[in-house]
C-alpha cells in the first residue's frame, strides 16, 4: 500500500475514533423499540419516527412491543446482536431496564429514551431523554378544573389512569393531585387504569356508573380512554361533557372530534411528534456531541371553545 494511502486511512481512521468526522447519516442504522400501538396518540408518534428516520437518511429497524415490556427488552437484544449504531426506545414502564441497558452499554451503543422516562440508578446507562413532562401536563388539568368548574358542592370525581408503572400514569395523576389537593371539596373518589385504550376506558367507565351515578367530572389520562368512556356515559342515559365535566390529555384529533361534539370539555396536549428531534439527536450522538440529560417538548392546552378553530393546524 502507497505511504499516501496509508497516511489518508490513519488519517480517516483517527477522525473517526476522535467522532470529528461524523459518519454519514446514510451509514447509521438506528433500533427503535416502540412500546405499542395501543392509541392514536402513539400512532402518530410512529409515524413521526419512520418519517424523520426517512428524511434523516437514517436506516430504522423498527419493533412493537404490543406493550410488554419483554417484548421491548428482547428487541433491544436484537438490537444490540445486529450492532446498530444507536438504540431508542419508549420504556412501556419505568423500572426493570438496568440489566438490558448494561449490555448495550457493554456492546459500546449509545440508548436515546424517548416520550417516557426510567427509574435508574446508573443514568450513565442512558444518553439522553426527550419528552413531555406528565407532571405538568397533570397540573395544567387540575388548573382547568379548578379554575373552569362551576358547581357548588362537593366534586366527585373518576379518574382513568393509564398503564400501571408508566412514568405519564404515575406522574400525571402526580401533577393533578398536586393541584387539586387545594380545594378540598375537589375529591378522587375512583381511580383505575384504562391502560390508555378505548375499550378499556370504555370498561373501567361503565363500571364506575354502574356503583355511583353520582360523579361530576371524569379526568382521563389520555384522550382514548376519555373516548370509551364517553361511550360508556352516553349508554347510561347521561351526557358527556355536560353531566358529567371530561378533562383529557394528548390533544389528538379524536379528541377535537369529540369537543366539536360537545362531548368532551378540554384537553392537554402532548406533543408525539418527537421523530425529528430524535434524529438530530442520533446523528450529534455518534459525532461525539454531549447531550443534556433531559430534552422537554413544548405543548399547550385547547378547551372545547377553542377546538373549531384549532382543528385544520391538528397533523396528528
Ligand atoms: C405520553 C404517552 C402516552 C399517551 C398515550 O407521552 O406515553 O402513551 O398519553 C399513549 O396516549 O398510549
Amino acid at each position: 500500500m502507497s505511504k499516501s494511502r496509508k497516511t489518508l486511512l490513519s488519517t480517516v481512521a483517527a477522525g473517526l475514533i476522535a467522532g470529528a468526522i461524523a459518519l454519514p447519516a446514510s451509514a447509521l442504522t438506528l433500533g427503535f423499540a416502540q412500546v405499542g400501538a395501543e392509541s392514536e396518540w402513539r400512532t402518530a408518534n410512529t409515524v413521526s419516527i419512520k418519517e424523520a428516520a426517512k428524511a434523516a437518511g437514517i436506516t430504522l429497524k423498527f419493533s412493537d412491543a404490543q406493550q410488554k415490556q419483554e417484548n421491548q427488552i428482547k428487541a433491544i437484544r436484537s438490537f444490540i446482536a445486529q450492532k446498530v449504531d444507536v438504540i431508542a426506545f419508549a420504556p412501556v414502564v419505568t423500572t426493570g431496564w438496568d440489566t438490558v441497558l448494561m449490555e448495550a452499554k457493554k456492546a459500546k451503543i449509545p440508548v436515546i429514551l424517548t416520550d417516557r422516562s426510567i427509574e435508574t440508578k446508573d443514568e450513565s446507562l442512558y444518553v439522553t431523554m426527550i419528552g413531555s413532562d406528565f407532571t405538568e401536563e397533570g397540573r395544567k388539568a387540575g388548573k382547568w378544573l379548578l379554575e373552569n368548574y362551576k358547581g357548588q358542592g362537593d366534586v366527585n370525581i373518576v379518574e382513568l389512569q393509564g398503564t400501571v408503572g408508566s412514568a405519564p400514569a404515575i406522574e400525571r395523576k402526580k401533577g393533578f393531585e398536586e393541584v387539586i389537593k387545594a380545594e378540598p371539596r375537589f375529591k378522587i373518589t375512583r381511580s383505575q387504569t384504562g391502560d390508555f385504550t378505548r375499550a378499556k376506558g370504555k370498561e373501567v367507565m361503565e363500571a364506575f356508573l354502574k356503583t355511583d351515578k353520582n360523579i361530576q367530572v371524569l379526568f382521563a389520562h389520555n384522550d382514548d380512554m376519555a373516548i370509551g368512556a364517553i361511550q360508556a356515559i352516553e349508554a347510561a342515559g347521561m351526557k358527556p361533557g355536560k353531566d358529567i365535566m371530561i378533562i383529557s390529555i394528548d390533544a389528538v384529533k379524536g379528541a377535537f372530534e369529540a369537543m366539536m361534539a360537545g362531548k368532551l370539555n378540554v384537553t392537554v396536549e402532548c406533543n408525539p411528534q418527537l421523530g425529528p428531534q430524535l434524529m438530530d439527536i442520533v446523528k450529534e450522538v455518534k459525532a461525539g456531541k454531549q447531550q443534556p440529560k433531559r430534552i422537554n417538548t413544548k405543548e399547550s392546552i385547547f378547551p372545547m371553545e377553542t377546538a373549531a378553530k384549532e382543528f385544520p393546524n391538528r397533523k396528528y
